[in-house]
């Protein structure tokens, strides 16, 4: 079986790759290196190819002979999306319509979209069912609900196969902490090796359900091969929430020393407390949050200090 992974050298998508290639697959990763690094499928049996979701030419030549996608290329911060909403339309919402495009045309048999808890934004029950309307509140969601509309869209008018996950917080190895729109662990981890201090934005009661992206990888593994599950949409947490303090004081157990932190101003745009409910996904795919939040964290400080 042959793979494509959009944002293949990326964060998830090196993980994902990382999984396809113990299940036997041959794995393309198809990334413009904008946020991917090469260094990402080190010691992986990978081929890359460098290019942007936008040129289609580059996407249909590398699409051939491809028999799932998996579509994980976009800019993912909710700030940024918040400051550069035309930069994020273009690659989040038209870089995904070529994906499809470029899929049907190779006649590929199912693509699985990584879109995000985002979409769920003001939407105030606690925790969040996929049957709920999405409310989203940056660009960022509104580009994530529309890529998984055309998932839908595009399984009915034109029997391609399509999946859509909603991730919520994924964190672990890889994951950039050197940008300030990387992923909250990510930064708070880099930060408590060089002994210091986190920023907090808002009061840290603000929650989230923070995903080891092991059990991501694993959860695309099962959206790309369970059968009948065309146009669905799935929740893939932990279905735990973590209050930012509640994560401070884990790393602090977990590093063996107390985390400090300072408190600044909210962040616009911004959701409040977000925790899954990951029902429809342990009854329709079979997964499992194998690793929890606290073990996903010591596996990620073995990388950290290991690098
Ligand atoms: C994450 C994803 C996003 C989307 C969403 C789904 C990243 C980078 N973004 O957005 O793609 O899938 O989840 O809900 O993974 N914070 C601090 N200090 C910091 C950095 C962040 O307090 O130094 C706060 C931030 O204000 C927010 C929380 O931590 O309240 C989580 O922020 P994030 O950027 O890690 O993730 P989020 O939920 O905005």
């Amino acid at each position: 079986m042959k793979a494509l992974i959009t944002g293949g050298a990326g964060f998830i998508g090196s993980h994902i790759a990382q999984r396809l290639l113990e299940a036997g697959c041959e794995v393309v990763a198809y990334d413009n290196l904008s946020s991917g690094k090469r260094d990402n499928l080190k010691g992986l049996d990978v081929e890359l190819v460098e290019a942007d979701i936008r040129d289609r030419s580059r996407l249909d030549v590398a699409m051939a002979g491809v028999d799932m996608v998996f579509h994980e290329a976009a800019i993912v911060s909710v700030p940024y999306s918040v400051e550069h909403p035309e930069q994020t339309h273009d690659v989040n919402i038209a870089g995904t319509l070529h994906v499809l495009q470029a899929a049907r045309k190779a006649g590929v048999r199912r693509v699985v979209f990584a879109c995000s808890a985002a979409v769920y934004g003001e939407e105030p029950s606690l925790p969040k069912r996929e049957v709920m309307a999405p409310e989203p509140v940056s660009p960022y969601g509104i580009e994530k609900i529309t890529g998984e509309y055309y998932m839908q869209v595009f399984s009915k008018l034109y029997g391609i196969e399509a999946v859509s996950l909603r991730y919520f917080n994924v964190f672990g190895p890889r994951q950039d902490p050197r940008s300030p729109y990387s992923g909250v662990i990510s930064i708070f981890v880099e930060r408590a090796l060089r002994g210091e201090r986190a920023t907090v934005f808002g009061d840290g009661l603000q929650s989230r359900d923070f995903v080891y992206v092991g059990n991501v990888a694993e959860a695309n593994w099962l959206a790309a091969t369970k059968a009948g599950i065309s146009g669905r949409v799935y929740n893939i947490g932990c279905g735990v929430r973590t209050t930012l303090n509640d994560l401070l004081a884990m790393l602090g157990r977990v590093l063996g020393h107390p985390v400090d932190a300072t408190y600044a101003a909210t962040r616009t745009g911004d959701i409040r407390d977000s925790v899954a409910d990951i029902g429809r996904a342990r009854e329709e795919l079979g997964y499992e949050p194998r690793v929890d939040v606290e073990e996903g964290l010591a596996r990620l400080l073995e990388f950290v200090r290991g690098r």
